[in-house]
């Protein structure tokens, strides 16, 4: 089809594949909104096509109909609110769209470290993490290669030998968590389904239910989470309703906040806090690399090293940034519900720059 075709039809296109968690992040949201979207499969030439375009070799990448290439799960997400809020993806209320940005960082910042251990760690699964990456690219070499590049990531996640028994059970509590939040709403912010959704779907489905080691435990612990997953996975924009009311929340969703916050609330601060030093030296305009260096952190109560990345910081803002707009009355109603979940942390600690994403890398910006 030529440029010309796809731009008449409105038809967007997204690089992207079955294992890859960002790819399913931002999949449904085209459903829910409605949107002429055809995905295509990253093969190795695309990846390339990735590279070059982006200075990155990562998935998802997304060809708006104009032709325009976009980058970046969150960035992807933003410029499909922005040019069709009709149906929107983030909530209108304030609070409830900052509930939203807590859920997007807690799966795009600490989920990795389940995704990657159920895939290419533990034992048991490693098999068919690289049967998936030979599917995906055609070439028995990937299997080993994912291993290496994906599975070579996880001690800059905190999974260790003395982190794995915790990673399991808090596998286990985030599953409990959800399927007692699920009892007495359809999606995690109310009615209709939400970035919240699309998040905790990304690595939940592209990972946790595809692969079968997790599936396994998916299916035995939570029905309830297999069904909401089916059925944001399928979003459309036909499905109407109300959003929570902050003020009223029910109880599993201040139940999952503790959880999802107990889990990560000290080990995201933990990268604001030691980007300090490092951002100390860097000037304004300047890109960052992404890493620059590891720090002490803790999963599950248990000491590991996690990478210091400066994407974090940019995560970080899309939660603050909501949370400081915040009028007094939205920021008490905010805050009574997220003080003393864990999450505070993410809304207290310092931040030691301000970061934008620049030409796809992470830049000084502030
Ligand atoms: N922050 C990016 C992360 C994208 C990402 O990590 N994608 C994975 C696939 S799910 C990838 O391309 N990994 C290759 C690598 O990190 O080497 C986003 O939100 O899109």
């Amino acid at each position: 089809m030529s440029p010309e075709r796809a731009r008449e039809l409105g038809l967007w296109r997204l690089y992207g594949s079955e294992m890859s968690m960002f790819t399913a992040k931002v999949r449904p949201a085209f459903g829910r909104k409605g949107l002429r979207m055809v995905e295509q499969l990253a093969t190795d030439a695309r990846w390339d096509e990735a590279e070059a375009r982006t200075g990155n070799r990562m998935i998802p990448i997304v060809f708006t109909p104009e032709g325009e290439c976009v980058q970046d799960s969150s960035v992807i997400l933003d410029l499909l609110e922005a040019r069709h809020p009709e149906i929107p993806i983030e909530a209108p209320d304030p609070v409830v769209r900052l509930l939203g940005r807590i859920f997007e960082i807690f799966h795009d910042e600490w989920m990795p470290m389940l995704a990657i251990y159920f895939r290419w760690i533990k034992p048991e699964a490693v098999a068919e993490g690289k049967a998936r990456a030979v599917a995906m690219s055609g070439d028995p070499r990937y299997g080993e290669r994912g291993l290496a590049t994906i599975g070579g990531y996880a001690p800059f996640f905190g999974i260790d030998e003395n982190t794995i028994p915790a990673i399991e059970r808090l596998h286990r509590e985030l599953l409990d968590a959800l399927e007692r939040h699920l009892e007495t709403t359809p999606y995690l912010l109310g009615d209709v389904p939400s970035i919240a959704d699309f998040s905790l779907c990304g690595a939940g489905h592209a990972h946790l239910y595809l692969d079968h080691e997790p599936h396994r435990v998916m299916w035995e612990r939570a029905p309830r989470v297999t069904h909401w997953m089916m059925r944001v996975v399928n979003a459309d924009p036909f499905e109407e309703g109300e959003w929570i009311d902050p003020a009223a929340p029910p109880e599993g969703l201040r139940a999952l906040l503790g959880t999802t916050g107990g889990m990560a609330g000290e080990y995201l601060a933990d990268v604001a806090r030691a980007l300090a030093e490092p951002m100390s030296s860097i000037e304004c305009g300047k890109r960052l690399p992404r890493a620059v260096g590891v720090h002490r952190t803790r999963v599950g109560g248990v000491e590991t090293n996690r990478a210091t990345t400066p994407y974090t910081l940019w995560m970080l803002q899309r939660v603050r940034d909501v949370h400081e707009s915040l009028a007094p009355a939205e920021r008490a109603v905010a805050r009574r519900l997220l003080d003393a979940t864990g999450w505070e942390h993410v809304l207290d600690v310092p931040l030691p720059a301000r970061v934008d994403l620049v030409a796809h890398k992470v830049v000084r910006t502030g």
